[in-house]
């Protein structure tokens, strides 16, 4: 299979609620949607980059530069013989994980759709149901935390996750302990803290928490494995794992415990299923995190999950909780159980809505195989 044309479109969705982080605030997506045509037939990702380098360094406007002038002819130069090819022969370009993951993402997509198979049955995945997991960003104060976390426990989630910072830690997950004493709660800092800050960041272990997601620096390991011997509770790695190989030099330094595993910032489906397997070889856990998606980029994450060594439950939550429509028909929904059901139509399963993905559109580009 040779490509004959990748578009993008950046698209804007209003979040329906801010949501807060240590790092921001963030009331609207602006994303980039990478398609990838061949034989006919069309497959489409999401990229997770941002307007903004708040997260990781990568930007919608970076990506965009880094696709159309290195990515794309790559790609369109490339026989593809499985999916799984695209992600070596992007190896020349050092990082923008974000940018090959959306390429390489639409063209396991396409594959899916052309062997008329659902991305997890490609993925090497299973069929079913997901657990899901939910992110409560930070809110005014511990009442307003406590109520959000009640509402998402209602709704079914099996497994808390709050963003914390310096000033907004202990108070909030004690107040939360107090009201859920059994719940499967975790904490994420997106790089807060220093290791000034071990000490406080060890009063945590009394709250039995299942693990405290990337506290120290973003690009750091080091500082992460000296933190974790004095820590009682799991370090998780989020923005200093860029793929399989960041995981194993984290393993064997003892910088975390578990690895939360997106996609878009490991570079792609390829290096998401080594970065897997990895940590499968050694009984590390690992689970799918979010970007707050639209549709497409969430239902990807849904069938990534279906592979074996995501023994936790992720940050897939539902459509309705971030977007009034999302770009998917049916919406990604939840059961009371807290369960994702995994589509089983072809390639990400649900069907894009594209009028709304016109309406959300203010750039598109198309580029062709010369
Ligand atoms: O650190 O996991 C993170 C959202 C944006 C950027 C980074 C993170 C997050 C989340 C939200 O935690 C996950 C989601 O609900 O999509
Ligand atoms: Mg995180």
């Amino acid at each position: 299979m040779k490509l004959e044309r990748i578009e993008v479109r950046r698209l804007g969705l209003k979040l329906r609620t801010p949501f807060e982080t240590s790092f921001g605030r963030t009331t609207s997506k602006e994303f980039l949607l990478v398609s990838a045509s061949a034989d006919g037939v069309t497959g489409y990702a999401e990229c997770v980059a941002d307007v903004d380098p708040f997260y990781l360094p990568e930007t919608n406007a970076t990506v965009l530069h880094v696709l159309r002038d290195f990515l794309a002819p790559l790609a369109f130069a490339l026989e593809i013989g499985h999916p799984k090819d695209v992600w070596p022969a992007f190896a020349r370009v050092r990082g923008h994980e974000m940018a090959k993951a959306a390429l390489e993402m639409a063209v396991w997509e396409l594959w899916a759709r052309r062997e008329r198979q659902p991305l997890w049955r490609v993925l090497g995945g299973r069929g079913g149901f997901v657990e899901a997991g939910v992110s409560v960003g930070l809110q005014r104060d511990e009442a307003a935390l406590v109520e959000a976390v009640t509402r998402e426990v209602a709704a079914g989630y099996r497994r808390v996750k709050i963003k914390i910072k310096p000033g907004r830690d202990v108070a909030l997950v004690e107040a939360l302990r107090e009201r859920f004493p059994q719940l499967p709660l975790m904490v994420d800092a997106n790089s807060a803290y220093t290791l000034v800050d071990a000490e406080h960041l060890a009063t945590l272990d009394r709250f039995w928490l299942m693990m405290i997601e990337q506290p120290l620096g973003w690009d750091d390991i080091v500082d992460h494995a000296t933190l974790q011997k004095r820590l009682a509770t799991p370090i998780c790695l989020d923005e200093s794992i860029h793929g399989a190989e960041d995981a194993r030099r984290a393993l064997e330094l003892g910088a975390c415990q578990v690895v939360n595993v997106k996609v878009g910032r490991v570079g792609g489906f390829a290096s998401a299923l080594a970065l897997h397997d990895v940590c499968r070889a050694r009984s590390v856990p690992v689970w799918c995190g979010g970007m707050l998606e639209s549709g497409i980029g969430r239902l990807a994450n849904v069938h990534l999950q279906t592979l074996p060594g995501f023994t936790l439950p992720g940050d897939t939550s539902a459509s309705e909780r971030y977007f009034e429509e999302d770009l998917v028909d049916p919406p990604v929904v939840v059961s009371p159980q807290g369960t994702i059901a995994v589509p089983e139509g072809p390639g990400i399963g649900h069907e894009i809505v594209w009028p709304r993905v016109e309406r959300a559109c203010d750039l598109h580009e198309t580029w062709r195989r010369p």
